[in-house]
């Protein structure tokens, strides 16, 4: 992307409606604007983060065997009836009507039609299990919208749906799910540390919550260090054999984590004191087992092995992807702007073109730049040094490739390392080898 033509629209001042710093980030960036209370468009800079994002999650749901399909963001009321959850669900839902005056709503969430559809689909129990996820946008009329895209009313979230045969594969299932939401985070470049919790309205017994360090968080997060140190890409599960699901789920949860609300002060003490982190932290992700609640109040059953009608367990498994974003940017920023993991970076590097209009510039530039055309920012703006220094910065790109007359004189090119600060002079070569090296 060539920055001259780019819809790019960046802000030197902080916006004054923001309160936390990654809300402030995305704005000042050009990443998002608010359209209406809690409701924001994504402009191209902020949609490749939240694709990037998407895919990785994608990619590891994929991995433990959940197959994505995708439902509409309107549902029928009837649906909610079925299962009681109507009359239940509250003001955050937001109830539409037809030109025919049906009950139309637009879904906070997606477990009554998973079920129906479901239901019209399987018939028997040999076809269980059955994992479904889908990445839609929801919408929940939150009493109060804030700090931008962390709490919105419409979001983007990956929602995955399990349906097994009895509870112990239900637990195999909500297992696999764990290891593929650690590997997620992992490869998103944030620790997510998993903590028991509470289930809420949505019912069940088992349940976490997957919660991501900042100042800023809306929960006070008590965990063992350990859990920051483990590989899970790393780990070794296999994830078609239950005593291998086993032993991985006992052994990350023989660490201690828990929010205040589940907070166990006995079970705290006895963790080593230099292990002990307290904290804030922001929720990306949860994932509950609950059983048959909806298979039975919505009255969907296979036929099991007897002939007798069975109602699938089911779990539910989400993940804030739109969250995710300004999650990650409170974990990693400092006072120049966004810090990106190279995985989820709206482009692997920016070239800073020092010298518009120099030969030796422009022609390293331009090299540099078709190498990979749609995924560099090219800065070829008539702009002061200074001016493409901030914009960098703020921007977040892991790599500043900088090329100036000086050094273009004898074909090298300045390449800056935005976590580190860190600059090296390289060859053309090297800066190319660079660019193949990220994301390849
Ligand atoms: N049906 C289940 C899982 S599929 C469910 O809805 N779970 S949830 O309510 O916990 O939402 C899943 C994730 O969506 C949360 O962990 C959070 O990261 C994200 N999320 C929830 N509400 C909002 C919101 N108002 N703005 C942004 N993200 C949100």
């Amino acid at each position: 992307m060539r920055l001259s033509r780019s819809f790019l629209p960046t802000l030197k001042e902080n916006p004054a409606e923001a309160q936390i710093t990654s809300h402030r980030l995305m704005l000042r960036a050009g990443m998002i604007r608010q359209t209406a209370a809690g409701i924001y468009a994504w402009l191209p800079t902020g949609l490749r983060v939240l694709r990037h994002i998407a895919n990785i999650v994608r990619h590891e749901q994929d991995a433990v065997g959940a197959q994505e399909l995708l439902m509409p963001t309107m549902q029928s009321a009837d649906l909610w009836k079925r299962s009681g959850r109507y009359d239940a669900y509250g003001p955050e839902m937001l109830r539409i009507r037809d030109r025919h005056e049906r009950d139309m709503l637009f879904g906070p969430t997606n477990e009554e039609m998973i079920t129906d559809l479901f239901g019209q689909a399987v018939k028997s129990y040999k076809e269980l299990p059955q994992v479904l996820y889908q990445i839609q946008w929801k919408f929940r009329d939150e009493v109060r919208p804030r700090f931008g895209v962390m709490r919105g009313r419409e979001f983007y979230m990956k929602d995955a749906y399990s349906f097994d045969l009895d509870h112990a594969s239900a637990v195999d299932t909500y297992r696999r799910m764990m290891l593929a939401y650690l590997r997620t985070f992992q490869r998103l470049g944030v620790r997510a540390i998993p903590m028991r919790a509470d289930t809420g309205p949505i019912g069940g017994e088992l349940s976490h919550e997957f919660l991501i360090l900042a100042p800023t968080g809306e929960s006070g997060v008590f965990f063992d260090s350990a859990l920051e140190d483990q590989d899970w890409l790393g780990e070794n599960v296999d994830l078609n054999d239950r005593a291998s699901l086993e032993k991985f789920f006992t052994g990350m949860t023989s660490f201690y984590a828990a929010t205040d609300e589940m907070h166990d002060a006995d079970a705290w003490a006895k963790v080593p004191a230099e292990r002990q982190r307290e904290g804030r932290g922001i929720e990306v992700g949860h994932i509950f087992n609950f059983g048959r609640k909806y298979t039975r109040s919505m009255d969907i059953a296979v036929s099991g092995p007897d002939g007798a009608p069975l109602y699938p367990e089911m779990g539910s498994y989400g993940i804030g992807v739109s969250r995710l974003v300004a999650a990650i940017i409170e974990a990693s920023h400092d006072d120049n702007g966004i810090i990106w993991p190279a995985s989820v970076a709206p482009f692997r590097a920016a070239i800073i073109n020092l010298k518009n209009g120099d030969a030796q510039c422009d022609a390293i530039c331009e090299k540099l730049y078709a190498a990979a055309p749609d995924d560099l920012l090219y800065d070829d703006r008539a702009e002061r040094a200074g001016a493409k220094f901030a914009d960098a910065d703020l921007l977040g790109h892991p790599w500043q490739l900088i090329v100036g007359p000086r050094g273009a004189k004898d074909g090298k090119v300045e390449v800056k390392n935005r976590r580190t600060g860190e600059r090296t002079e390289e060859t053309v070569d090297a800066a190319l080898a660079l660019i193949a090296k990220i994301r390849a």
